[in-house]
């Protein structure tokens, strides 16, 4: 009940109403009361701990992203003089999902500071963090925004940390984080792990395949795990297993992970079949690396059940 929680209100400005799938309007996924909701539940749950973000120098950011991406996203938010106005730039992207807002660009920095917040946190000594970021990141490039990312929270973080020791990133965000494996492709100081759908099926498309492992120095650093559409609890169970033997033998000083809840069975963008209470199991799982762990907010849509799954991912790590 003891473990960090990271939050900060700049979320809420960042609120995109829409998304453009296959040239229609639809409603956006990414909704700003994911984040209320969790620590809403958190709350009731009895969870006390909870920390405010502080601000972090740009230059954290500059490492990972390229420093005109970053310029331009600030400037296009800041130019922007309608809070509901969406623009949808043509530069830097990838894809209709991903608008830009007046609110955008400090929602972004600050995610990236909930993030390093709790990176802090566990460098200084705590076992456990758990940094509610809003936008995510882990499709976010050195300079290109997707699926609903900005700045890269995970990375940043991993990248702050690897200063201190060895670092393995697990993703388990329903989608391939293409961003991060791309940014840490060629290190071996950060070692990327991922469990995510078939990328045939669904976004990003363009990576997340088994024989993507890394180049030149980064060779068999980064190690993903497909999975069909529609995967349940057992074989979901068996892979998290193997991957988590991956990183034991990497023998990481820390673990970031990308944590996405759209692998719920009820997820409105989602396809796996896990249910609440094996989000308990997942903990639990990633409790026995033993090692100091920084929760990074990723996706996960179904908003009411939200708070649950993290109440029992944080469950299963403190147990
Ligand atoms: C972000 B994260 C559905 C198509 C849009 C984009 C998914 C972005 C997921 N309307 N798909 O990894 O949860
Ligand atoms: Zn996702």
């Amino acid at each position: 009940m003891d473990i960090p929680i990271i939050y900060s209100p700049a979320h809420l400005r960042h609120s995109p109403q829409f998304e453009i799938f296959e040239g229609e309007k639809i409603p956006h996924a990414e909704k700003k009361e994911r984040i209320e909701e969790i620590k809403k539940t958190l709350i009731q749950k009895g969870y006390k701990t909870f920390v405010s973000s502080k601000s972090f120098p740009i230059t954290h950011i500059t490492k990972i992203h390229q420093k005109s991406y970053i310029e331009f996203i600030r400037q296009k938010s800041n130019s922007l003089k309608d809070v509901n106005f969406e623009l949808y730039p043509s530069y830097y992207s990838m894809d209709t999902y991903t608008p830009i807002l007046r609110g955008t660009f400090d929602a972004a920095k600050q995610s990236v500071d909930v993030a390093l917040t709790g990176a802090s946190l566990i460098q200084k000594g705590k076992k456990i963090a758990y940094g509610l970021c809003r936008p995510p990141g882990h499709h976010a490039d050195s300079n290109i925004m997707g699926g609903y990312c900005y700045f890269n929270n995970a990375a940043v973080a991993a990248d702050y940390l690897s200063l201190h020791g060895r670092v393995a990133i697990l993703d388990i965000d329903f989608h391939h984080g293409n961003g991060t494996q791309h940014i840490f492709y060629e290190r071996s100081d950060v070692f990327y792990v991922s469990l995510h759908v078939d990328p045939t099926v669904k976004f990003p498309y363009i990576s997340g395949f088994s024989d993507e492992t890394g180049i030149g120095k980064g060779k068999g650093f980064t190690k993903n795990f497909p999975l069909p559409l529609g995967t349940a609890e057992n074989t979901y169970y068996k892979t998290l297993k193997k991957a988590i033997s991956h990183i034991k033998k990497f023998n990481p000083d820390y673990l970031v992970v990308s944590l996405g809840f759209d692998t719920f069975e009820n997820d409105p963008i989602g396809g796996f079949k896990l249910s609440i209470p094996f989000y308990r199991t997942i903990g639990k799982e990633m409790s026995y690396l033993n090692t100091p762990t920084l929760l990074i907010q990723e996706g996960g849509y179904a908003v009411s059940s939200l708070g649950e799954m993290a109440h029992f991912i944080l469950k299963g790590l403190s147990l």
